[in-house]
């Protein structure tokens, strides 16, 4: 394995020294923002992570290696360029072997991060069951990641491109617990409330740590969804952007838009409708799911430290 992989020192010291790790996608800079705010996020996502106490864990494939922990050349090269994969588990192989850059998604972040040993990871939002996904079989990677991975995501939810309530359905088939950060119920990434009530409500992060502790210390397989709700000041009213989310999903099927192209896709019609105004809140959306799981992460290191 390690062939493949180029550990950064200070990501490897930290998990060497059971310090908090936060691991961050990088699927959402290479095809989630437009540059230049694409890397204007990922240094400031990395600077609050840091200022947390925890040490960033940003995860892409360079010329076929995979990075944990990334280089200010590296994130600019994803940032900027136009000929990144995106990669979920079944284009890792392809990637490496054929020396490829790419950019990691939910999906493949977690299944890097379980192999290094990062527990908590953090992102804007989860890949799920796609609208009209009878018809299309169109469900994410991530939810099957989430099943078998044990890393917590830090998400705002996942939006109102998808199937909510599927997306709730499969997670419950697969075992994945749905905990609301503050919050009873789903956020929809740029709204603070689905209307979905989420499986637990737990109100601080140490209680979060805890129960990935008793989760994995029990041997239950898997990972969690951590619902984290966009900031008031930056939720969009719920109405007027699901207008919005709808056009770009009629514009996508005229277009036969389909498979890996359809969650970029909507992302950027959604930012032309808006006006830019998605674009806003996805920033400050995960800033704020970047601090919580760098506290995630620090307290589920003091329980880890404290039992040796
Ligand atoms: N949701 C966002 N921004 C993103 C993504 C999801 O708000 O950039 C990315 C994530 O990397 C996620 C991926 O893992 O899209 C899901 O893609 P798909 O639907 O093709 O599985
Ligand atoms: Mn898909």
């Amino acid at each position: 394995m390690k062939e493949y992989l180029k550990i950064h020192p200070d990501v490897a010291k930290a998990l060497q020294e059971k310090r908090p790790v936060v691991a961050l996608e990088s699927t959402i800079i290479a095809h989630g923002m437009p540059y230049p705010e694409n890397l204007d996020m990922v240094n400031r996502v990395e600077a609050i992570i840091q200022d947390e106490g925890a040490v960033p864990a940003t995860i892409a494939i360079i010329d076929g290696f995979i990075h944990v922990g990334l280089s200010k050349d590296s994130l600019e090269m994803l940032a900027k360029s136009d000929q990144i994969m995106k990669i979920s588990k079944r284009d890792i192989a392809y990637a490496t072997s054929q020396k490829k850059h790419g950019a990691t998604t939910v999906s493949a972040t977690m299944l890097i991060a379980e192999m290094v040993g990062i527990k908590v990871f953090a992102t804007g939002g989860i890949g799920g069951v796609h609208r009209y996904a009878e018809q299309t079989f169109d469900i994410s990677r991530d939810l099957e990641e989430l099943a078998s991975c044990d890393v917590a995501v830090v998400s705002a939810g996942a939006k109102a491109i998808l199937d909510l309530p599927k997306t709730l359905e499969y997670l419950e088939t697969k075992g994945v617990e749905v905990i609301g950060y503050q919050t009873d119920r789903l956020p929809a990434f740029y709204t603070r409330d689905s209307h979905y009530p989420v499986d637990y409500r737990l109100d601080e992060p140490l209680a979060i740590a805890r129960l990935m502790d008793a989760k994995w210390s029990l041997g239950l397989k898997g990972g969690l969804v951590i619902a984290n709700p966009i900031p008031e000041p930056y939720s969009i009213q719920s109405s007027w952007i699901n207008e919005k989310i709808e056009s770009a999903l009629q514009e996508a099927n005229a277009l036969q838009i389909k498979g890996k192209e359809t969650t970029p896709f909507l992302l950027s019609k959604v930012k032309e409708l808006t006006k830019g105004e998605s674009l806003k809140s996805n920033l400050e959306l995960v800033y704020n799911n970047a601090r919580l799981a760098a506290q995630i992460a620090s307290s589920y290191a003091t329980i880890t430290q404290s039992k040796g």
